[in-house]
């Protein structure tokens, strides 16, 4: 149970409100915030969950005329032109702007929980069957997509048309210029390396888009004999080893802006073109994104002759660690298995396997975005938890 509140003032000409906890606590909320943050129905849209009040007619330099406590589970304040806000207790008590207040917050909104691995990769497993029909399974395999980055569901048909079940699941898939959902198999003029029988060495998916998809589905239908085989490595922690081992490779690939290209005809036609930092930091220095497919990396390359030599010894760099016994995670997948991962985070690779006049090996394919899956992950935490 949360604490009451004891005692309530107004500080610094009343620009600030303090307010004073039932377990001795205290936290303090500029007015100007409080204003801003008015919850009646003139200042604040109920239905939408959405401020009404514009910022034209909110006076930034604002005092409270009167601060009261009508009882212990909220309190009420009257501005200078008679306009009343009444705040209550819990809602005020998340929203302290006290640091460790602050951090808890944002950890139940993003979850930002990390658990690194390498090739002692427990890969967690969880029935396709159970994710789909029960909220408690699907809250679980969410966490788990968040935390580790990667989960597979397991036990769903061998036939094309279940990861579009699964989109309905979490919402919707993302459509890519290669189709709502697309057929990883051989196939004649491939218009991507994807679809030939040919090794791929670790990439993240589609760094040619601006927001790549931030998660991955692929479902095999069919797998081949001999060959085959899916490797996983985890981008960040070993982004993290990179740093340590060598800053300065870490420096050029998470500073230097690389040209990525996909042209062709799939969905659509289309000719796309970005730039993206191979290792994407936060403005503290850690990697949120790692953006990085070779096969699509543009002959174009936009930077000075004498960083040319530099930026690709720091790329073999990365492309070793990546490749490293001690980092990749190396598994078949079975039909009616769906490996289901963090695009942004997870690296994923495929070793070859032999062509042949007949389709030996089929994986259906989707992506999904994080916007989307956390979306559902919250709500679905809301319902099995009883929350909010
Ligand atoms: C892809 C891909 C993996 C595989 O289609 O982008 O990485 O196992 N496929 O075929
Ligand atoms: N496919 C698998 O970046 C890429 O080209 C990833 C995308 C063809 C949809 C491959
Ligand atoms: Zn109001
Ligand atoms: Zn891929």
């Amino acid at each position: 149970m949360n604490p009451g509140i004891q005692r309530v003032e107004a500080l610094d000409a009343g620009r600030l409100v303090r307010v004073e906890w039932e377990d001795g606590s205290e936290s303090r909320y500029p007015c100007v915030w409080l204003r801003d943050n008015c919850q009646c129905p003139r200042c604040f849209l109920r239905s939408a969950g959405a401020r009404r009040l514009l910022f034209e007619d909110l006076d930034v330099n604002i005092a409270a005329k009167d601060v009261t406590r009508p009882d212990r589970k909220k309190i009420s304040i009257t501005w200078p032109d008679e306009h009343a806000s009444e705040y209550d207790a819990e809602w005020l008590k998340k929203r302290c702007f006290s640091e460790e207040a602050r951090a808890e917050m944002q950890k139940d909104l993003f979850l930002p929980e990390r658990q690194y691995w390498g090739s002692d990769l427990q890969l967690p497993k969880i029935p396709f069957e159970e994710i789909m029909f029960n909220d408690e399974s699907a809250y679980r395999w969410l966490c788990t997509l968040k935390k580790v980055g990667i989960v597979l569901l397991t036990g769903a048909a061998t036939r094309q048309g279940e990861l579009v079940k699964l989109g309905h699941r979490i919402g919707f898939l993302r459509l890519t210029f290669y189709g709502p959902t697309w057929q990883v198999q051989d196939k004649a003029d491939a218009n991507n390396v994807a679809y030939t029988t040919g090794k791929l060495c670790f990439h993240t998916d589609y760094p040619v888009l601006q927001h790549p998809p931030g998660v991955q589905f692929l479902h095999c239908i069919k797998q081949t004999a001999a060959g085959g085989e899916s490797e996983v490595v985890d981008g960040f922690h070993v982004a993290n080893k990179l740093k340590k081992q060598s800053p300065q490779a870490y420096q050029i690939l998470s500073s230097t802006a690389v040209d990525y290209t996909d042209v062709g005809v799939d969905y659509c036609d289309f000719a796309v073109q970005c730039k993206q930092r191979i290792i994407d930091v936060d403005s503290r220095g850690e990697a949120v994104r790692i953006n990085y497919n070779n096969a699509t990396r543009d002959t174009v390359f936009d930077i000075p002759a004498e960083k040319v030599r530099p930026f690709y010894a720091a790329l073999k760099e990365f492309n070793d660690l990546l490749n490293s016994a001690e980092h990749k995670f190396t598994f078949k997948l079975k039909p009616g298995d769906i490996v289901t991962f963090d695009n942004w985070r997870v690296l994923h690779g495929r070793q070859s396997y032999q062509s042949g006049s007949e389709v030996t090996r089929h994986l259906e394919g989707a992506y999904a975005d994080w916007d989307v899956v956390m979306s559902r992950l919250r709500l679905l935490r809301k319902s099995v938890l009883n929350r909010d």
